[in-house]
């Protein structure tokens, strides 16, 4: 049984070197140099590694300030075409639009305002030219960063839709799901939606209702591509100020997941490194939301003034004092608080400029440790898989209203005791 084990591990090692180099391999010579610096003497785990590189390169990637590309992917005639019009910057780049089916035979690239958009043909057509569109369409999602995939209201999902959905979803790509010309569909909005949700195995929150001829919830779509990408939350910040901190939340709600994960992965000589790497890529994050210019080497020196990590262990003695707790619940909430408490010290520093006493940060590491605590606990008992675990911190805290305004925390400061 051991071989098979070692079998297995040796398996996923090389799976995790390959997708390791692979992330690599898509950093620029500075943005390794870089990543390259804050990961010396770290981890041994492979898939924190990974988890850990992969965050870094995205947050990275947002320091250094790509252009993300964006590809309109869907079923023939259901108005991709139409869609990349409404979001190209240049009447000159518009696509050619009509009712027949397989009007789009090559991608198309070019500028919106966030990112750039790209054109694709029906990636569900028959017949020898269709295999080679869908080709094209697969490889232009492929190449993307980000899908926008449309279905349509009238056609609605059957088999081939549902094929092309999951083959999508498989690029693990970020994605958009939408339904467009809701235009066409007056009484049973609602009904078709979650029918259409139904068919695709998700919710009808994750699908946006367009209209792409006449340009309904097209803004809503704008923001949700954004909301999902970090590269699009820091151009979205700077244009949009008064949804900074939404959107640096954001951020600090997928570090400090990772940090929970963190927390309760074993290292054998530091458990410091690894969340301290998190963080600064979390406070470069924000930095660029807030239009602050540093580098990851000042994000880290930043990150480790804030002190927190003393805290987090004198919080960790306190809280174990009482007993009650599982020791991996306490370790996971207070290294998520941690991560909180200086995504919020960081956006404060950078809108105002002020830092926040010792004594204060002290106060909220503990209400929001306790807040985070409450809420798991209610997720049930037993200590959960790693990634279950993720995805538990990162929905009690996209979920809570810390996200909001920042009141929390500013309550917590004021309160006495
Ligand atoms: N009512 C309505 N019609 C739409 C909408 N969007 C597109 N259409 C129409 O649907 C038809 C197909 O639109 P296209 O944008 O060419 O669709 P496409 O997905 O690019 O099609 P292919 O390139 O052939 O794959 C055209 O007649 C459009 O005018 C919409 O939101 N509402
Ligand atoms: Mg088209």
């Amino acid at each position: 049984m051991n071989q098979i084990e070692n079998e297995q591990n040796k398996l996923t090692q090389g799976e995790n070197q390959k997708s390791l180099q692979a992330i690599w391999g898509s950093l620029n010579p500075a943005e390794q140099k870089a990543l390259a610096s804050l990961l010396k003497g770290v981890p041994s785990d492979m898939n924190l590694m990974r988890t850990l590189l992969r965050l870094s390169a995205q947050h990275l990637r947002m320091a250094f300030g790509k252009k993300r590309r964006v590809a309109i992917v869907g079923p023939t005639n259901v108005g991709k075409s139409t869609l990349y019009n409404q979001l190209v910057l240049r009447k000159s780049d518009r696509a050619e639009v009509s009712p027949l089916p397989g009007t789009t035979r090559m991608t198309k690239e070019a500028e919106s305002d966030l990112f750039n958009v790209i054109d694709t043909p029906g990636a569900d057509a028959i017949g020898e030219a269709g295999k080679s569109q869908q080709e094209l369409a697969i490889q232009a999602a492929t190449d993307a960063d980000f899908l926008v995939i449309v279905f349509d209201a009238i056609q609605g999902i059957k088999t081939t839709e549902l094929e092309l959905f999951e083959q999508l979803s498989d690029l693990n790509k970020s994605v958009v799901v939408t339904l467009n010309k809701i235009d066409l569909v007056k009484k049973h909005r609602t009904a078709i939606l979650q029918h259409t949700a139904s068919s695709l195995n998700i919710t009808p929150e994750q699908i946006i209702p367009i209209s792409a001829n006449t340009g309904e919830n097209l803004p809503q779509l704008v923001i949700a591509i954004a909301a999902k990408e970090p590269e699009l939350i820091a151009a979205l910040g700077q244009s949009l100020p008064q949804f900074r901190w939404q959107l640096a939340w954001r951020s600090i709600a997928s570090a400090a997941s990772i940090s929970a994960v963190i927390a309760l992965t074993p290292l054998p000589v530091i458990d410091f490194a690894p969340l301290i790497i998190t963080q600064s890529v979390m406070v470069l994050g924000i930095a660029r939301i807030y239009n602050y210019k540093i580098t990851l080497g000042r994000a880290k020196e930043l990150a480790i003034t804030f002190g927190l990590g003393f805290l987090g262990r004198t919080l960790f003695y306190e809280l174990s004092k009482f007993g009650g707790l599982p020791g991996w619940l306490l370790a996971a909430a207070i290294a998520s608080s941690t991560t909180v408490v200086m995504g919020y010290a960081a956006s404060t520093w950078f809108e105002k400029g002020e830092k926040i006493s010792q004594e204060n940060l002290k106060k909220i590491m503990s209400d929001t440790t306790k807040y985070l605590l409450d809420r798991l606990k209610r997720k049930g008992d037993g200590k959960p898989g790693k990634k279950k675990l993720q995805n538990d911190i990162a929905s009690v805290l996209e979920d809570s209203p810390l996200g909001e305004t920042r009141s929390f925390f500013e309550d917590s400061q004021n309160s006495q005791g």
